[in-house]
């Protein structure tokens, strides 16, 4: 039987890569993001090129009642997940601490840390019921060491840190695996979305050198999930060769 994955924020960047290469590799997939239409390109897409099946479920994993209403009523055979790829995520602006908006640092915590826990919570009762399962939260080289400018983003993703550690100890005793995967700069729509449409800001987020590509972290998260069951890989940070942390970009 095939296994599944759920994977939130899959409608682009390195969520996107994830459904790519899980599917190439015969996992049936439930695909969350906010833009159903995405999901609904996706889902067409890959059914037609492997033999897999995709289930949508479009909704802002920040919105705790639509949390747990969309994964609670997942049809029976949808409930059986093995992987949860807990990716959706975003930074907003780059002001300095007293500059910053504060509604901006709002959506990233109600994002990157609320929806996190909402969504693990969701699920992780599926995974209890079968005594087995692996989380992997995507957290960043930000979470290791805040940069100027970077304050609640950096902040959100040292929270996805540690919450990957205590999940970890929690979730022993269910021999669920937790895995904490930290890239640096990837090219993706982060910075687009970062720059709030700024095009000519987001573009020269890359300038100078060469970033990790979306696929880059697919494959490792892809060699994370494919480890024989006794082995988990804790965490990993992951930058391009230009890249030594969050800090230091070697630019030509
Ligand atoms: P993208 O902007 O390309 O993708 C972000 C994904 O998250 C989209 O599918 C978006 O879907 C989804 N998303 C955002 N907010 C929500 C929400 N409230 N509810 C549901 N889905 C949401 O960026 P990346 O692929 O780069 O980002 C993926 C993750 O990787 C994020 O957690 C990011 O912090 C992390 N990361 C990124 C790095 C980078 O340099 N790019 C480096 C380190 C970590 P939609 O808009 O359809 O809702
Ligand atoms: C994204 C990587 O360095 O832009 O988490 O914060 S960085």
């Amino acid at each position: 039987m095939n296994k599944t994955v759920f994977i939130s924020g899959a409608t682009s960047g390195i969520g996107k890569a994830c459904a790519v290469i899980f599917a190439k590799n015969g996992y049936n997939l439930i695909i969350n993001g906010r833009r159903k239409e995405k999901l609904e390109e996706i889902k067409t897409s890959l059914e037609a090129s492997y033999k897999v099946k995709i289930h949508c479920v479009p909704f802002d994993v920040s919105n705790r009642e639509a949390v747990f209403k969309k994964i609670e009523s997942l049809p029976a055979a949808w409930q059986e997940i093995d992987i949860l790829i807990n990716n959706a995520g975003l930074a907003l602006g780059r002001e300095l601490v007293d500059d910053a908006i504060m509604s901006d640092w709002e959506t990233m915590i109600d994002t990157n840390i609320n929806g996190l826990l909402y969504v693990s919570k969701a699920i992780l009762p599926f995974m209890i019921k079968n005594n087995k399962g692996h989380i992997i939260n995507m957290g960043s080289i930000a979470g290791d060491q805040a940069y100027e400018r970077g304050n609640v983003y950096c902040a959100t993703k040292s929270a996805v840190d540690t919450i990957s550690k205590a999940m970890r100890i929690d979730l022993l005793p269910h021999r669920i695996k937790v895995t904490n995967i930290k890239p640096g700069a990837v090219e993706t729509e982060f910075a687009l979305v970062r720059f709030k449409g700024d095009e000519e800001k987001a573009s020269k987020t890359y300038q100078g050198f060469t970033p990790l590509s979306p696929e880059d972290i697919a494959n490792t998260i892809f060699y994370c999930a494919s480890l024989p069951d006794n082995v988990c890989i804790n965490e990993l940070s992951i930058t391009c060769l230009s890249q030594a942390n969050g800090v230091y970009t070697f630019k030509d």
